[in-house]
C-alpha cells in the first residue's frame, strides 16, 4: 500500500553535513520524498510534535536538542513508507539499530539519532499535517 510518512532530519545530523548522505539513503530505498523544508522549531512547535512523550524523563533535553538547531523535514511517499523509513533509520537506540542503518552508522547516541520516523498511519497522518499543508506537497507523477 502506498503511504505517507514524516521524516526529520534531527540537528545533530545538520550540523554534521549529513543531509545529503541521510537523502541519498532514501531515495536508495525507494521512497520518494514529496514536500521537504529546512527550519529551526520553536520550542512551542517541538513540545507540541512530541507531545506523547510529555511527561516522561527524557522530554525536556529531547525538545532542547531538537531546537539546538535547524532540522530538516519531509515527507516521504511510497509502498509501505511508514514500515520501510523505519528500518532504514534502525533502532531508536544506535547500540541496538541493525548494522547498515542511518542510526547504527550516524547515531551520536540514543537522543542524538539522526534522524525521525512516524511509527503508525495515526501518527504519519498527525505528524505530516503538523509540518506541512496540502499546497507544500508535490505530486511528481503527472
Ligand atoms: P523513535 O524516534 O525511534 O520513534 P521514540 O521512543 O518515539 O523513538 O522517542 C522519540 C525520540 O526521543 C527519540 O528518537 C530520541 O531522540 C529520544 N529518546 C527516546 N528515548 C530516549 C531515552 O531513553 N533517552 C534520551 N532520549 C530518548
Ligand atoms: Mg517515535
Amino acid at each position: 500500500m502506498t503511504e505517507r510518512t514524516l521524516a526529520i532530519i534531527k540537528p545533530d545530523a545538520v550540523k554534521r553535513n549529513l543531509i545529503g548522505a541521510i537523502a541519498a539513503r532514501i531515495e536508495s530505498a525507494g521512497l520518494a520524498p514529496i514536500a521537504m523544508k529546512m527550519t529551526r522549531l520553536s520550542k512551542a512547535q517541538a513540545e507540541g510534535f512530541y507531545h506523547v512523550h510529555k511527561g516522561k524523563g527524557f522530554f525536556d533535553s529531547l525538545v532542547a536538542f531538537m531546537i539546538s538547531g535547524p532540522v530538516v523535514l519531509m515527507i516521504l511517499e511510497g509502498e509501505d513508507a511508514i514500515k520501510k523509513w523505519r528500518e532504514v533509520m534502525g533502532a531508536t537506540d544506535p547500540a541496538r539499530a541493525a548494522p547498515g542503518t542511518i542510526r547504527k552508522n550516524f547515531a551520536l547516541d540514543i537522543e542524538k539519532n539522526s534522524v525521525h520516523g512516524s511509527d503508525a498511519p495515526e501518527t504519519a497522518a498527525f505528524e505530516t499535517g503538523y509540518f506541512f499543508n496540502a499546497l507544500e506537497i508535490c505530486h511528481p507523477e503527472s
